[in-house]
Order: structure tokens, then sequence, then C-alpha cells
């Protein structure tokens, strides 16, 4: 459902008169909530707000505050805060790409505290929270949210603001490529191309830039890999051994999947990937027959229809063999027809 004009109007209001914001994405920040979150932090810092970005990690398994390597070209880096010194009961507070408070990790009682949270998302599912909810399932990426907001601001985009989003867009797109992609999504490319930001720089350094370590953690992953051809899955894992023994963040394992996903006789991809804590995370992609969100619900995560995930402390068999069982059975979920490309 589109965003009503009032709640845009409220999320004005209040920014429009904050001296001084709190800005939060989620745990493992990715190309989206990252892009959303600095290119808001630019433009609220460009009007002269006190800005403080941040992220938090997860309750159980602290990691150290870093920019994933393939984001470390972006602007106004070197102005985060770490989530140490978050203001912890911020009069505005402004969440991006989350869709429940949980995935705020150590910074979710910051949501709790502040005086009022404005949170800007496209997932369809999670618990609701904040006080002005700019949600829009249908939006490929909360930087087209950000792209409205800042727009109905009147604020002007630079070139570091437009590189941000682009990394928003072109990341939680797929290059645009994904279902979600539209006519629209298309001319939000082409305005922030315009505004002459090094569009071929900034797609090799996230989708070809690797360390050596990861082309072998990838060769690992392919190797073990396997389909269940009646579930239409193709799979693999990563363990935290793989991870140390090649000197491989978890950040930088982002587009394995992506790997995974061209395998011909799966229409459903997954990769279970191990935490710190020796929970997996699980995370799905559907080629456009199965909906990957509900599959994800049914096991207690969330997500899109094409891109969905949840966290277990089963390991990858188990995990495999509870989504086998979803989409072997008779009310397998599938998807309908989500974004209405004439019209968008
Ligand atoms: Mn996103």
């Amino acid at each position: 459902m589109p965003i009503a004009d009032a709640d845009w109007e409220r999320a004005v209001a209040l920014l429009t008169t904050a001296g001084e914001v709190a800005l939060a994405c989620h745990v493992d920040p990715d190309g989206d909530a990252l892009g959303s979150m600095l290119a808001m932090a630019r433009a609220l810092r460009s009007r002269g707000v006190e800005v403080h970005a941040s992220w938090g990690t997860a309750v159980d398994a602290p990691t150290a505050f870093a920019v994933p390597p393939q984001y470390t070209f972006l602007p106004d880096l070197g102005a985060l805060t770490p989530p140490s010194a978050f203001p912890p009961a911020p009069a505005l507070l402004m969440v991006f790409d989350c869709a429940s408070p949980e995935r705020l990790g150590t910074l979710a009682p910051v949501a709790e505290a502040a005086g009022a949270t404005i949170v800007l998302d496209h997932h369809s599912s999670g618990e609701a929270f904040g006080d002005v909810r700019l949600i829009d399932a249908a939006a490929p990426a909360t930087a087209v949210l950000v792209t409205e907001l800042l727009d109905r601001l009147g604020v002007t985009l630079d070139r570091g603001i437009a590189s941000c989003l682009y990394v928003g867009l072109v990341t939680d797109t797929g290059r645009f490529t994904y279902p979600s992609t539209t006519a629209a999504t298309m001319r939000l490319g082409a305005r922030l191309i315009a505004l002459d930001i090094d569009h071929a720089a900034i797609n090799r350094r996230v989708w070809e830039t690797h360390s050596f370590g990861y082309l072998k953690v990838l060769a690992r992953a392919l190797e073990r890999a396997a389909i269940a051809p009646r579930a239409g899955l193709a799979w693999t894992a990563v363990s935290q051994a793989d991870l140390a023994e090649l000197g491989v963040s978890l950040t930088e394992t982002e587009g394995l999947i992506d790997v995974l996903r061209a395998v011909e006789a799966a229409d459903c991809t997954l990769v279970a990937k191990q935490q710190s804590d020796g929970a997996w995370k699980v995370s799905l992609r559907s080629k456009g027959t199965v909906d990957v969100g509900r599959l994800a619900e049914r096991l207690g995560g969330g997500g899109h229809a094409y891109a969905a995930g949840f966290t277990t402390f089963d390991g990858p068999d188990q995990v495999v063999a509870r989504v086998t069982a979803v989409l072997d059975g008779d009310d397998a979920p599938l998807t309908a027809p989500l974004v209405d490309r004439a019209g968008a």
C-alpha cells in the first residue's frame, strides 16, 4: 500500500523542527540500510542538524563496529557514531530498513526511549513499531523512500547523497534485475546518475571486488552445494570454521546467494551462514514461483516475496529438511503478482 500523504507530512513536520536527530539501521547493515541512513544523515547535516548515525550488533553475538569492506568508499563514514556513544533517549529517532525493533540489536532500547520514532522500510512482515511509519512493501529499496522524503523536505541532492541512494537502490534491486524493479526505479537510477555519481566505480566496488579468501569460501560453498529436486531448492552453507580459516567476514559473503541462484533447476535458493554465536542465519531467494517471505514467516523469520530469511540454532541439514517439507507440502506459499509495473 502506498504511504499516506498525512504520514509523509508528519515526518516532514518532525524533521523541520528538529535540531538534533539520531539515525539507526539494522545490524550487519547491507547496501540499502547503510546507503539510506548515510543519505539522510548527509541531507540533515546540510540543513544544520546535529546527526548521530549508527547501528547496533546482535545482542547475543557482539561484533566490531565496522563498515563492510564493499561499502568503505561511501561518504561521511568518519562521522558515524559508535553504538556505545549513541544517544540512549533521543528526542527524534529515524530507523532505516528495519522490519522489527529486534533488528536494531543492541540499539533496540533506543526505539523504546526515543521521544518520537520515524521508521522507513519496505519489508512487508515484522512487528509494527515507531510513531510515524513510512512503510511501502512494494518499494524496491528503502533508499526509494528516503529519496521521496528528501524531495518532500526540499533537500537538493548532491553527489554524495546521490551516491548513497544509488548504493541502496542497486544492491536491493540486484542491479535493477529483481522483479521489484519498475520503470520508476529505473527513472530514479537515471536521476542519480545524472548527478554525476561514478556509477561504474560504485558497481565495480560493490559487486566485483573481493578478497582472495572470499573466492575460497565461495569455492567451498559451491563444492558442498546440493539440490532438492522436488522442492526446486538449491542450497549450501558457510560455517564459522570456513570464515575463520580463510580470514573472511560474514558481511563479505552477501553476494554468495546470487551465484547459487543461477542454477536453472532451482526456483528457490537457500544459503545458511553460521553466526559467531553458533546460530545459522538462513537467506532465501525466489525466482518468482515461491513466496519466500511467507515461507520464512512459517519458520520464524520474514522478508519479501523474493528475498527473505530466518535464524535458527538448527544445523543446515535440519533447516533444509524443514524448508523442503514446506515446499513439498500441499499449501506451499506461492507468489501473487506484487508489483503493478505499468502503473509505477
Ligand atoms: Mn532494503
